[in-house]
């Protein structure tokens, strides 16, 4: 099929695919900081637990090439079509309607495409959806826009504390704009941490990047997911459902450290949270002043 070709379209037709997916490896090799967005990054972020290494084995060795092959099958084909039967170069069109080994082979190869991406997908599904037993259950509400975490009384908690964005004035130095809290929730390292889910309000979505988890917060039901974080370190978050003005400022942060250290902030977030009356209403209405 090649042979008509003239060797200078095969040269840059060679070197589009080489270019293409270079430069998506390339955009995804570029460093990333565990748990937060970088800049000019592309890909997924880099992942600190069990279910995010998989999500990202799946991307990047299943979807990226089949995707890559076939945009590139696709071009190589518009390209092929316009070159070679354009007016000029095919005077005389054909009249063929049907072929049907042509037709066979496009349906089943699809087929099979989808076959080959639907196996490692369920079992990638099956590992998010399957809560492991867990060493920590944490409740988190979505609220109009703003998270609150509940740690339970029996696993030595017995508090719980609304997260809200910083305003932009009062940003420290070295916060995430748009991404840090006032109050991190915090989680033992290496350790199953189960999330039940619910909402006051709307639908919201508690989602975490580099843990590769995202759920629905729904009113009036209790959806759950978890995480195994591998590693020490601040990890963001967002709500991931459009929920109503504020939607973009209800980010979620998630600070993973050693157990002792975790039994520690446990002792102090008693106290810290202890007069908490949980008074959401006054809580927006301050935060919507400041902004
Ligand atoms: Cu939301």
């Amino acid at each position: 099929m090649l042979t008509g070709i003239s060797p200078n379209f095969r040269r840059c037709a060679l070197a589009a695919a080489a270019f293409l997916p270079a430069l998506l490896f390339a955009g995804m090799a570029a460093a990333q900081v565990e748990g937060q967005p970088a800049p000019g990054g592309l890909g997924l972020p880099a992942m600190v637990t069990p279910v995010g290494h998989e999500a990202q084995a799946f991307y990047n060795l299943v979807l990226l090439p089949i995707i890559t092959v076939i945009a590139l099958f696709v071009l190589f084909l518009l390209i092929y079509v316009m070159w070679r039967f354009n007016e000029n170069a095919n005077p005389v069109p054909s009249k063929v309607t049907h072929n049907t080994a042509l037709e066979i082979v496009w349906t089943l190869i699809p087929v099979l495409i989808l076959v080959v991406i639907a196996i490692p997908s369920f079992r990638l599904l099956t590992h998010q959806v399957e809560v492991p037993p867990a060493d920590v259950t944490l409740k988190v509400t979505g609220n109009q826009w703003y998270w609150n975490w509940k740690y339970p009384e029996e696993q030595g908690g017995g508090f719980a504390f609304d997260q809200m964005m910083k305003p932009e004035a009062e940003l420290a130095p070295g916060d995430l704009r748009l991404l840090a809290v006032d109050n991190e929730a915090v989680v033992p390292v290496n350790e199953v941490i189960k999330v039940q889910l619910t909402s006051n309000d709307v639908i919201h979505a508690f989602g975490v990047p580099s843990f590769g988890v995202r759920q629905d917060a729904i009113p009036g039901r209790l959806n759950e997911t978890w995480f195994k974080i591998e590693k020490e370190g601040v990890y963001y978050g967002q709500c991931y459902f459009i929920c109503g003005k504020d939607h973009a400022y209800m980010p979620l942060v998630i600070r993973a450290v050693s157990r002792p250290a975790y039994e520690a902030w446990l002792q102090e977030a008693k106290k810290k949270f202890a007069a908490n009356d949980g008074d959401a209403k006054l809580r927006i209405a301050a935060s919507d002043a400041q902004r």
